[in-house]
């Protein structure tokens, strides 16, 4: 069918800002199914290791204290091409290159930064695979039920 999964998150800055109904709103017009969401509280470990790949950055202690500094939103969405087309609708990591080049994006609705930067997306199939099992240690490609966690 063509169908795929990709691992989404509102950040802290996101859900504070009271944007995960409207962005629950976008994803949904764009034709993809929220097939799981939870809200949960990264801790300092949770984050570093979501963010692995990064760790050498200079940015990457700031990044963790981000990611930790309040609830983020995540889901797992479906859709055919789901992963190249959420990182199309978040737009450009730089939240305000965002707001010029992507204006009708996620990033540029309610980012500030190249960091607080209020969505995040899998790169790649094979990072979708890894980040949904990160969140979702229970979901496998062949799951179709919907089911609603909350930790
Ligand atoms: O995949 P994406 O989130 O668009 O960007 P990455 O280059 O993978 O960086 C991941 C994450 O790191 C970004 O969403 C914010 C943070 N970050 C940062 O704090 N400062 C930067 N200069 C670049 C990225
Ligand atoms: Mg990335």
């Amino acid at each position: 069918s063509g169908k795929e999964r990709t691992l989404a998150m509102i950040k802290p800055d996101g859900v504070s800002g009271n944007y995960t109904d409207e962005i629950k709103r976008i994803i949904v017009e764009a034709g993809f199914d929220i097939f799981k969401e939870m809200l949960t509280q990264l801790d300092k470990e949770t984050a570093s290791a979501f963010y692995e790949e990064h760790s050498s950055r200079s940015f990457f202690p700031h990044l963790v204290t981000y990611m930790t500094s309040g609830p983020v939103f995540v889901m797992v969405l479906d859709k055919r091409n789901a992963v190249s087309d959420w990182r199309a609708l978040i737009g450009p990591t730089d939240a305000q290159k965002a707001k010029i080049s992507h204006p009708h994006s996620i990033r540029a609705l309610c980012g500030k930064d190249s960091q607080r930067n209020c969505a995040h997306g899998s790169d790649s199939t094979s990072s979708a695979e890894r980040e949904i099992k990160f969140f979702f240690k229970d979901v496998n490609s062949g799951d179709i039920a919907s089911q609603h966690d909350e930790l």
